[in-house]
């Protein structure tokens, strides 16, 4: 009896480890509007972006703050292909980068190798 207890509590730990790890994702952090009507958010970037995915509206502009709070030279460029923007992001500064999606959909982000990745959701 013991161990069929044992064996129960087991499997359920590795139920919530999948479902922690692989199935739950994290809620997308929603760009805060400023006065000028620009959303922002302050993207930190240390062994990946935090937070990863944003969600911002169309047709207005948006502006994400990088904060590179490390030397990798892996995350000294991040790259929005869709918007044609490739900014340089030195180490320990803040780099805005500005554009305005005026079409809904999932637009990535990431290093110049690819490795890191992130997204901004347009609706
Ligand atoms: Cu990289």
């Amino acid at each position: 009896m013991t161990v069929f207890i044992v064996n129960l509590a087991g499997l359920g730990l590795i139920g919530w480890i999948v479902w922690f790890f692989w199935l739950s994702s994290p809620a997308a952090a929603t760009a805060a509007v400023s006065t000028a009507g620009v959303q922002e958010a302050f993207i930190v970037v240390k062994g990946g972006y935090s937070p990863d995915t944003l969600r911002v509206e169309a047709g207005r502009p948006v502006r994400l703050m990088f904060n590179r709070q490390e030397a990798d030279p892996c995350s000294e460029k991040v790259i929005l292909d869709d918007f044609g923007i490739a900014a340089d992001l030195p180490q320990d500064a803040i780099v805005p980068v500005e554009f305005t999606p005026t079409e809904p959909g999932d637009y990535e982000f990431a290093c110049q190798m690819g490795m890191l990745r992130g997204k901004v959701i347009v609706t």
